[in-house]
């Protein structure tokens, strides 16, 4: 099996990391790595990476680069050809997640980027539409096979060949939160890939990966990260992966 490299970025909320780091812990796989990449947390974050040894790997940042920019250096630093990128506010109940992964990767070769949860529609705004698709132990999910395509697949988890990850251009770091994720799945789209959601159950606790931005400075910055991902995509989307049938069938839960 070729070998995956995890790349989690970390500010604060040393509980959520800790979780994340033990369920990783139990993944019984030689060729695998985590990279945490520690945002320049204030709390017990730093301490607590220190302790962890074997396939762990911390790079430390003084200040907090923002979630897109610590994908892109956790990237820099991979050894293996395969790579994920991670919240730390999620747990994923199949430990066998790395060979899944690593298996749909390998019979798929038309897959750009594969994930948890996604969207089979984006509009021209950027928002979803149509059937969203989620599988968690928590919320009981829509996804009824093995694996769906999508038109996006959300950032709280993100798979994908390094080769293809460079071949498109990495994560853009023109926006500095949200839109990161929709934007690079259509840049994988625009290359000729197809995006996956795979059936794998996982718990996503929450905005846990965010700094501690309030609530109206996020909208604020929301709305600008909405115009330049508008601006750049505008002449691309809508994007639309569903059937015919399930086109129709949406259309009829909403005006039926
Ligand atoms: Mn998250």
């Amino acid at each position: 099996m070729e070998g995956l490299s995890v790349i989690v970025p970390c500010y604060n909320k040393v509980e959520l990391t800790r979780d994340c780091a033990g369920s990783l812990a139990r993944i019984r796989l030689s060729n695998i790595e985590f990279i945490f990449v520690d945002n320049g947390s204030t709390d017990d974050t730093t301490g607590f990476l220190k302790t962890l040894t074997g396939k762990f790997r911390n790079c430390q940042n003084q200040e907090n680069i923002g979630l897109i920019r610590a994908f892109n250096q956790g990237a820099s630093l991979a050894r293996y050809g395969t790579l994920v990128f991670m919240h730390n506010d999620v747990i994923i109940h199949d430990w066998n997640w790395p060979d899944r992964i690593a298996d749909f990767l390998k019979t798929r070769d038309d897959t750009g980027i594969v994930g948890l949860y996604g969207a089979r529609k984006i509009r021209r705004d950027g928002s979803f539409t149509g059937r969203c698709i989620v599988h968690s132990k928590l919320e009981s999910g829509n996804l009824r096979n093995d694996y769906m395509e999508v038109a996006v697949v959300d950032g709280l988890f993100m798979a994908m060949k390094k080769k293809i990850y460079e071949e498109i251009g990495k994560f853009d770091e023109g926006y500095t939160m949200h839109y990161y994720d929709k934007d690079i799945s259509l840049k994988a789209y625009i290359n000729g890939y197809r995006n996956y959601v795979l059936n794998i159950p996982f718990t996503h606790r929450g905005a846990g990966t965010r700094s501690t931005i309030k609530p109206e400075a996020d909208t604020a910055l929301r709305d600008k990260m909405s115009n330049i991902f508008i601006e750049k995509w505008k002449s691309f989307l809508p994007l639309d992966v569903r059937t015919k049938g399930e086109r129709i069938k949406d259309w009829i839960k909403k005006y039926v």
